[in-house]
C-alpha cells in the first residue's frame, strides 16, 4: 500500500471520528441531595444524550418528562443511571415523580 493510500485512509478515519465525537455528545447530570446538578437548566447541542446518575446514598429519584406526556418515568436507583438522547432543539422541563419540587430543565440548541 502506498504512502498516499494510507495518508487517505487516516484522513477519512479523523473524520469519522470527529463526525461521531461531534454528534454524539453525552452529558452526566449527577442526582444530589434531590437536586438535579447544580439545579440550573442545562444547555446542549441537537443529538446531545443527557445521562443522569443517581449519586445519593439511598434515595431513588426520577427523571419525568411530563409536560411532554410520557407516562411515569421508572426510578433511577442509587448508582444507576438513565439517559434520553435529544435530537430537536427546544425546552424540555421535567421533574421527579416521587417529588414534585425537584425540577429541571435541558435547553437543546442547533
Ligand atoms: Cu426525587
Amino acid at each position: 500500500m502506498s504512502i498516499k493510500s494510507l495518508i487517505n485512509i487516516g484522513i477519512i478515519v479523523y473524520f469519522a471520528f470527529t463526525t461521531v465525537t461531534v454528534f454524539a455528545e453525552t452529558v452526566v447530570i449527577e442526582i444530589k441531595d434531590s437536586q438535579y446538578g447544580n439545579g440550573e437548566p442545562v444547555t446542549v447541542n441537537v443529538g446531545t444524550t443527557v445521562k443522569w446518575l443517581n449519586v445519593e446514598k439511598r434515595q431513588y429519584h426520577s427523571v419525568w418528562f411530563e409536560a411532554e406526556g410520557f407516562p411515569e418515568a421508572e426510578y433511577i436507583f442509587p448508582e444507576e443511571t438513565w439517559e434520553r438522547t435529544f435530537d430537536k432543539p427546544g425546552t424540555y422541563p421535567y421533574r421527579c415523580e416521587p417529588h414534585e419540587d425537584m425540577i429541571g430543565t435541558i435547553i437543546v440548541v442547533e
